[in-house]
């Protein structure tokens, strides 16, 4: 549930970056003859002309929407450019989009502390900057203001009492310059100026657009940022607070966009933010709790103390598809197939953030999606099952195997169930993933990578000792081996045993948000969610649930109206202290010419994040370890392993959305179905011994 976080400073200088139509630039940038074309990314299932993940400003003039199907957009905008995602191992490549993304984090961490939120938003802090620039080179006192800046759209603008006449970006010089203007205000001003220029130097050095919202937290930045799109900033006064948040609908704020969203509506009669301000911290808390209470309380009132965390890289990597209606895996032997391919992009992309990042990931996660054929109770979840990350992709996939093979035992509720890989007993595997995640940079000062795993395994002996002896003594079990009944037909291996290596962590974390990914999904990038449509209910939905942006908002300027506006009344009106200014318009009429400046393309990886290890895995550990004729004493230690291992947990900081997003939408469900924090413990283990997840696998 949302942690209610003090603001300790309302002078905080708070922006969020979304990027326009992200796919498409990407796409455009790669293919310049698409540029200021209608364009849209689709699917690389081509049903129907695939369904549509990506629209540029120019399509959506035509009515092209998200949740159309590229047959459907050809009818409404026949000239547009359908663009196919990148394909690898049979499923949806982002690596470019990704890396896109990385290039722009690059340069927008150049002026303060950068957060990447998902593959096209980042946060900034950029209180310090604006602090330095009042301090030394205040607003006020700038001979020229940017024409970037000067395009800000100030919420509440018409309120402040501008002598200067009707003109709009006059109104905004003057709300930029103000000398009687508060700090906070004068503050947000500053900022305003960097985002323009950062805004400017992206588009320069990437040829992506972006908008962005300036506030003094990261809730009123991000409701901003998509308030004028594309390629416009928007910027909060403190005093616009309450008028924006009056009438904002309550499901459009973040996290509110599900069901504590709508059991405000139905329980409490509430529609908009500003409808809570009549409810007392007490009263909310009565119906909440006490953290959701006040965090309702002081959302209300715009208040929101989450800072923004330097990290430009993912908390953690993920790999994922679905494989909907008659495409749904039937056999244990499709499954392998499948998670080999999951397991081959995970473990490229762990490999090149140890290399490149001296990172490592900790945890193995495995969801899936599932349905039985001919049961009543066939809307039981797929229980999604974590162990301790193992590097190479042998091992990786072999565990993923296990994962599963544990997973869709506790489906079926057939505990002791082994079983043969090509026979079905009525289920179907809709959605599978698999991630890496509590990923941990390899302390600096540490020689090489060897030497820090060698100095871990230094640290725990016993441990090792310990889990050595699980791994070794297991036996490997034949197909044959423990099959029950005629329904059972899964093929187990010995890997449970390695669940043992978990070792524990007496680390405690914070309970989770409620429905923390879910409103993330709808409200977190600022997709209305009245229009919200799922591209995943057409049968090649891949990678994304569909958000479908509110159209008259975002579409009421275009770029090419915005160029052609730009060159022709900004030319005129521009002042001669502003002369020599770049602006965003400038900077596309720069390309007709041809000057362009290229940047560095730099690379990325990804995200997601870490879930549990069930009670259910470690009885089956015990169980299959006696099943095997392992010693009493092994079957002891098994049972001693689990005793001592608390549930795991895990801290929404370390949730990334964009892993989230990538994921197959079942999974989505699937997951935030495990982001219940009222059924999670509190305490968190973490294995300790990192080198034995890097021995040779012992069946390779
Ligand atoms: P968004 O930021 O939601 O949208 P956008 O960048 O395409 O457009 P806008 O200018 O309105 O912000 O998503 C970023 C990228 O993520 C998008 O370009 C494609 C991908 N994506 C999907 O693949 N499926 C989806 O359902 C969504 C919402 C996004």
């Amino acid at each position: 549930m949302p942690v209610a976080k003090p603001e300790l400073s309302d002078s905080r200088v708070i922006a969020h970056v979304d990027m326009d139509c992200f796919y498409v630039q990407v796409e455009q940038r790669k293919q310049r003859s698409l540029r200021g074309k209608p364009t849209a990314v689709v699917q690389y299932n081509s049903w129907q002309g695939g369904g549509l993940i990506a629209v540029s400003y120019e399509a959506r003039k035509f009515g092209v929407k998200r949740s159309m199907r590229g047959d459907e957009a050809k009818q409404v905008c026949p000239e547009i450019h359908l663009v196919q995602v990148p394909v690898a191992r049979g499923k949806a490549d982002l690596n470019d989009y990704r890396n896109a993304g990385s290039e722009v984090v690059t340069i927008l961490a150049r002026r303060g502390r950068c957060e990447r939120a998902s593959i096209d938003e980042v946060y900034l802090d950029l209180t310090i900057a604006a602090e330095a620039m009042l301090a030394d080179n205040p607003p006020e006192r700038l001979e020229t203001i940017s024409e970037e800046a000067v395009k800000s759209h100030i919420l509440g603008l018409e309120e402040f009492p501008v002598e200067v006449g009707s003109d709009a970006r006059e109104k905004v010089r003057h709300w930029l310059t103000r000398s009687d203007a508060s700090r906070r205000d004068k503050l947000l001003a500053c900022g305003a100026l960097v985002v323009a220029e950062l805004r400017l130097q992206v588009l320069e050095e990437t040829e992506f657009t972006c908008s962005a919202g300036i506030a003094h937290n990261k809730m009123l930045a991000k409701l901003a940022s998509g308030m004028n799109k594309p390629a416009q900033q928007t910027v909060v006064p403190f005093s616009s607070v309450s008028k924006l948040l009056g009438t904002l609908p309550i499901k459009k704020m973040k996290q509110l966009g599900g069901k504590l969203g709508t059991s405000l509506q139905i329980d409490l009669g509430v529609n908009t933010v500003g409808d809570l301000l009549q409810f007392s911290e007490e009263k909310l808390q009565d119906y909440y709790g006490v953290n959701t209470g006040s965090w309702l309380w002081n959302t209300a009132r715009g208040i929101n103390g989450e800072e923004v965390k330097g990290r430009l890289l993912p908390n953690s990597h993920g790999s994922g598809k679905t494989f909907p209606g008659p495409r749904a895996l039937k056999t244990v032997a499709n499954v392998e197939k499948w998670l080999s391919e999951l397991c081959e992009e995970l473990s490229e992309r762990l490999q090149s953030d140890l290399e490149q990042n001296k990172r490592i990931a900790h945890t193995l996660t495995l969801h899936a999606h599932a349905y039985k054929s001919n049961d009543a109770d066939s809307f039981k979840k797929f229980p999604s099952k974590s162990c301790p990350l193992r590097y190479g992709t042998s091992k990786i996939k072999e565990d993923a195997l296990s994962l599963f093979q544990a997973g869709l035992r506790e489906y079926l509720g057939l505990y002791n169930v082994k079983t043969s890989g090509n026979q079905n007993s009525g289920w179907g595997i809709t959605g599978l993933s698999v991630s890496a995640s509590k990923i941990l940079a390899i302390p600096s000062g540490t020689r090489s990578i060897m030497n820090y795993f060698h100095s871990q395994e230094d640290t725990c002996p016993q441990v090792k000792l310990s889990g050595e002896k699980l791994i070794q003594d297991a036996p490997l079990l034949s197909p044959s081996e423990n099959c029950l009944g005629s329904g059972g037909h899964l093929t187990l291996r010995s890997t449970e045993p390695r669940i043992a290596h978990c070792e524990e962590d007496t680390e405690t974390k914070d309970s989770l948000p409620l429905d923390r990914q879910e409103e993330d999904k709808e409200m977190g990038k600022e997709k209305l969610p009245d229009k919200e449509t799922s591209i995943c209910s057409s049968p090649d939905a891949e990678v994304y649930r569909g958000w479908e942006k509110d159209q008259t908002e975002s579409c009421g300027d275009y770029l090419t109206e915005k160029i052609r506006d730009t060159l022709e009344s900004e030319e005129g009106k521009k002042s001669n202290k502003e002369k020599g200014m770049s602006t965003i318009s400038r900077y596309f009429q720069s390309q007709h010419s041809g000057s362009l400046l290229k940047g560095e393309h730099a690379s990325t990886s990804k995200l997601r994040e870490p879930f549990s290890l069930s009670d259910c895995q470690s009885e089956l550990l015990q169980r299959n370890s006696l099943a095997r004729g392992e010693s009493s004493v092994d079957a002891h230690l098994c049972s001693q392993i689990k005793l001592k291992r608390p549930a795991w947990s895990y801290d929404i900081d370390e949730i990334d959305q964009d892993v989230l997003n990538e994921l197959p939408q079942q999974i989505q469900e699937e997951v935030q179905a495990w982001l219940r924090p009222q059924k999670r413990s509190n305490t968190v283990k973490r294995d300790l011994g990192i080198t034995r997840y890097f021995l040779p696998a012992k069946d390779k």
